[in-house]
């Protein structure tokens, strides 16, 4: 059977519409989600494993098959293509709709390619897949067949790895690698396979920062570092950057930000799992202008009304600039964390009360086997950042 290299923008506004028109959303067929992940695939082929990208563009945490809330994020932060968006991976696993996350992503990607950024995570992969929920899901939302699975597994092979923003912030799922020094390191991996156990690969997709030490540590994950300040400082230096956004954490206010803004977590699932109660949030970056002194820029103390007379402006001026947002949320100027809650399809979910994937099957369950169930039943009331798969 041959499949042709692109798909006519009628057919991708019919997958789009499949899925968003819909109540519950309908998922795609077998055949199309085969020609959808073809054509992805030789369109990732071109693109490197770091794509250079520009604000503005608004940046996405882990989503998990929180279709709904993903339809959210949409919703807050504008709807493509009229906003570009950079995903930073995780968009499987563990929630009820990761089959509709993952097409309806595909089919923007296709429809909107200059619009809309997909990078790797460390659920994107065959492995974790298969235990944490996907495969699972694939199954019964498709008779018993694991064909799309396949398509969707391979396609993960030729996601780009990372990203950088105006050159000026790296973007990946995870975190830094002992064994990268510089970002050319990265540009020269053969990146189209499954994510291995170990390496730059690796870690990349599972690393996390920890502001208790200065050098790298192995991960609690079992997979990954940990990172200190010193780390993220040289490997900054080194390679002219000024920051690193990632995701991969749980944050129960939607962000964290470390050292100053030098590094950034966004969490874009919202009461993760039906349970966690957690907010998420989109990163918002307008520009990465730091030298010069931003003309917009207010001063919070000095607040002139009358200077600001149009209201879209003063609403940029506040949300983009304002020190004391600024301060508070430990972005950079330009940056804003736009943060959400749950969506009412994801509170019905939680009323529900279903297992979820990879969570309430044990025999499933690999690795750390009661860390779930640790998390939820000690939980400390303050607890920002927890380890999450
Ligand atoms: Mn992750």
């Amino acid at each position: 059977m041959t499949i042709p290299f692109s798909i006519p923008t009628t057919d991708l506004d019919y997958c789009l519409e499949q899925l968003l028109d819909h109540k519950p959303p309908k998922i795609l067929p077998p055949e199309t989600i085969q020609q959808l992940c073809h054509t992805l695939k030789a369109q990732l082929l071109g693109t490197p494993n770091i794509m250079s990208l520009n604000s503005p563009i608004s940046v996405v945490g882990d989503i998990h098959g929180q279709f709904h809330d993903l339809l959210e994020i949409f919703q807050i932060g504008g709807s493509p293509p009229s906003t570009n968006y950079l995903f930073l991976g995780d968009y499987v696993d563990r929630g009820y709709y990761s089959v509709e996350t993952i097409s309806l992503l595909i089919a923007l990607k296709l429809r909107y390619p200059d619009r809309i950024y997909l990078i790797r995570g460390n659920h994107e992969s065959r492995t974790i897949t298969t235990n944490y929920g996907f495969y699972t899901e694939v199954l019964s939302k498709y008779n018993g067949s694991s064909e799309v699975w396949t398509y969707f597994t391979d396609l993960f092979d030729y996601l780009p790895l990372g990203a950088t923003i105006d050159g000026k912030i790296f973007a990946a799922h995870g975190g830094l690698s002992p064994s990268c020094q510089q970002l050319d390191q990265i540009r020269t991996l053969d990146r189209f396979r499954e994510i291995p156990h170990d390496g730059i690969m690796a870690d990349l997709v599972w690393s996390d920062p920890d502001t208790e030490i200065m050098d790298f540590k192995l991960s609690p994950r079992g997979a990954g570092y940990l990172f200190g300040l010193d780390i993220i400082n040289k490997f900054c230096q080194d390679n002219d950057l000024v920051q690193m956004i990632r995701a991969h954490q749980l944050c129960n206010e939607g962000y964290t930000s470390y050292w100053k803004g030098k590094c950034l977590t966004v969490w874009s699932a919202p009461n993760y799992c039906y349970r966690c109660g957690n907010k998420a949030s989109i990163l918002e970056i307008l520009h990465s202008n730091y030298g010069s002194k931003d003309p917009h820029d207010l001063d919070d103390d000095n607040d002139n009304d009358d200077e600001f007379s149009d209201v879209t402006y003063k609403d940029y001026a506040n949300r983009f600039n304002s020190l004391r947002v600024r301060q508070q949320q430990g972005v950079l100027p330009g940056q804003f964390f736009n943060v959400f809650e749950a969506s009412p399809e994801n509170r019905d979910d939680t009323l529900n009360s279903k297992s979820v994937n990879g969570i309430n099957s044990d025999e499933n369950f690999t690795g750390n086997g009661d860390f779930f169930a640790s998390f939820f039943q000690e939980r400390r009331p303050k607890q920002y950042v927890e380890y999450f798969l």
